[in-house]
């Protein structure tokens, strides 16, 4: 197989600076403003924001990505499972709802897949996520894995153990960037990224956060060493979402 850079098209200088809009499906309306519920309005201020990459389902990506101007401006990262807030299980599991094959029609440069540590379910998401793996690389496209410890043997979700346990099921799965929650400090994201090897970590941003201190999470995770970033309602939940995005690029050095 040929060993390939599956991330290049999604870096710049070396950093991933990724705008996540699955929302959604993962929490539905309740995250939506007028504004932003418009999958056009997230496409505009990706392109506007200098993002190296968006997030989106497959539904969105047919509709508002394929075959549209964006196509050509902004690389898309296809997440292939996703499930509600609905579903109240302790132990959650996330089923796959597209196709490698199909993302890679879609103009995907990379694939997302969500595994839940430490669910009952954890076993049938690491054999979906194996297929995944092998079928993005054959196909040229890169993975990301977003591992998110959590079920009913999980009490803290943002546990240095359990965390770093995650990191390293990226590194063992194959994929090739995994998405984690902030910890809550730079050593223990300076460990995890340790673990993480060969695999690049990028942080989610989590919920919307006062400015001064989402940027502080931010530059505490690229003092750790993290790749980057892959935010969402931290930046267009935001009044003023440009200006935003522009302190990233900055605290991002991009
Ligand atoms: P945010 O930066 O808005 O937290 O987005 C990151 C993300 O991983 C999204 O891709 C996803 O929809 C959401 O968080 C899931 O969060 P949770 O599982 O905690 O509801």
């Amino acid at each position: 197989m040929l060993k390939k850079d599956y991330l290049r098209p999604l870096l710049r200088k070396g950093r991933a600076f990724i705008l996540a809009y699955d929302h959604g499906f993962e929490h539905g309306a309740a995250d939506f403003n007028g504004e932003n519920c418009d999958p056009e309005y997230i496409l505009q201020l990706a392109v506007k924001g200098k993002y190296t990459g968006i997030v989106l389902q497959k539904g969105l990506a047919e509709k508002y990505y394929y075959q549209t101007i964006y196509q050509k401006k902004i690389p898309l990262i296809l997440k292939l499972n996703g499930k509600t807030n609905l579903f109240k299980e302790k132990d959650p599991y996330s089923p796959v709802n597209c196709s490698v094959l199909y993302a890679k029609k879609l103009g995907a440069v990379a694939v997302g897949y969500t595994i839940y540590l430490g669910s009952e379910f954890e076993n049938i998401m690491f054999a979906e996520f194996g297929r995944i793996q092998e079928e993005a690389h054959y196909l040229g496209l890169g993975v990301i894995a977003w591992v998110y410890p959590r079920g009913k043997y999980i009490k803290d979700e943002k546990d240095t153990g359990l965390v770093s346990y995650a990191a390293r099921i990226g590194l063992e799965l194959g994929a090739d960037m995994i998405k984690i929650k902030y910890p809550g400090s730079e050593k223990k994201l300076a460990r995890m990224v340790k673990v993480a090897g060969k695999t690049k970590v990028v942080i989610a941003g989590g919920p919307k956060l006062p400015e001064k201190e989402f940027y502080k999470m931010i530059t505490r995770a690229v003092k750790a060493g993290v790749t980057g970033i892959t935010v969402g309602r931290n930046v267009w939940q935001s009044k003023y979402p440009l200006k935003v995005s522009q302190q990233l690029r900055k605290i991002l050095q991009i």
